[in-house]
């Protein structure tokens, strides 16, 4: 892609999501012609938006399309499209991240290993100086459980790379398999509507679905009654995708052993929340992807897409 002006507008405030000096020589490096403008916060993005042709930005308005005329291209490191609207005349491009698995599957293995390798009881054993080596028995190793990823893009395939490393057996849910590519890291993949079949034999439930009204309540309460008794059940993609009742009705009758959940229906997760102080429940922050890595791979990802934008 022929690039001229380039625009970005990266503040969050995630310090690992903010743009840094040292990207901007990266950029530098890698496309030494550039003309680089960094905006000082929203009114300045606006005014020097009618010049670029490329902008990369946390956040763009559909309206904010008529005043970029020159735009070709609109990169964004977030995967979901919550914060970037797609261009509505559908002129210019936008590309949202995919280099999130790298970090999110790293967070996954955290919340899996914390639960089979018992991290919550050593935990309070060392607080109460208790030497507890008898109370590891049942653990079980990853080799030995199948685990069933339920959304299969980017992130659900780079969590079962690892995954298959482990040796755990991968199954992965899609909507549908037209246009399946085969990846070797999967063992089986099922379609949504088999789902009900798959999940009396499942350990582990790993969500990376996206967010939005096709995902909205579509794992439900026929789909809580035959979850294998003891599995487990993680959640990095977004939290619209069960009732939030359904899922602690789930841990608290023992369905489910436990749950690592990233996100939830309404954030911050309210201090009203049961889920809280429900005590097999591992809660992180919306927090799955954030590592000093984040910009860095967005850049090199970005680069890669200008470089070849097939
Ligand atoms: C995203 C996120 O990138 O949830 O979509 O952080």
């Amino acid at each position: 892609m022929n690039i001229d002006n380039l625009l970005i507008h990266l503040h969050n405030n995630v310090d690992a999501f903010t743009l840094k000096p040292r990207h901007i020589d990266q950029i530098r490096e890698s496309f030494p012609d550039l003309r680089i403008t960094v905006a000082e916060g929203n009114r300045d993005f606006l005014e020097q938006l009618p010049e670029a042709d490329c902008a990369l930005v946390w956040v763009f308005k559909p309206e904010w399309y008529a005043g970029a005329p020159k735009l070709k291209a609109l990169f964004t490191p977030a995967a979901g499209h919550d914060w970037v609207a797609a261009d509505p005349a559908g002129r210019v491009k936008t590309f949202y991240g995919s280099f999130h698995g790298r970090i999110m599957r790293e967070s996954l293995l955290a919340m899996m290993l914390y639960f089979n390798r018992k991290i919550g009881k050593t935990l309070a054993d060392q607080h109460s100086r208790t030497w507890g080596r008898l109370g590891y028995n049942d653990c079980v190793a990853l080799f030995n459980q199948s685990v069933l990823i339920i959304g299969l893009g980017a992130l659900g395939r780079s969590v079962a790379e690892v995954l298959k490393t482990l040796g755990a057996r991968v199954t992965a849910v899609r909507r549908s398999t037209a246009g399946f590519k085969n990846d070797h890291n999967v063992d089986r993949v099922i379609t949504f509507d088999k789902l009900e079949e798959e999940l009396p034999s499942a350990d582990h439930l790993v969500f990376v679905l996206p967010g939005g009204v096709q995902t909205d309540n579509i794992f439900t309460q026929r789909h809580f009654n035959v979850i294998k008794p003891g599995a487990y059940l993680y959640n990095l993609g977004r939290g619209n995708c069960y009732r939030e009742e359904d899922l602690l009705a789930a841990l608290q009758d023992g369905t489910l052993a436990g749950a690592g959940l990233d996100v939830f229906a309404e954030e911050p997760l309210p201090a009203a929340s049961p889920l809280w102080e429900q005590p097999n429940v591992l809660i992180t922050p919306h927090s799955s992807a954030i590592s000093r890595e984040y910009i860095d791979l967005f850049i090199q990802e970005w680069a890669q897409k200008i470089r070849d934008p097939e």
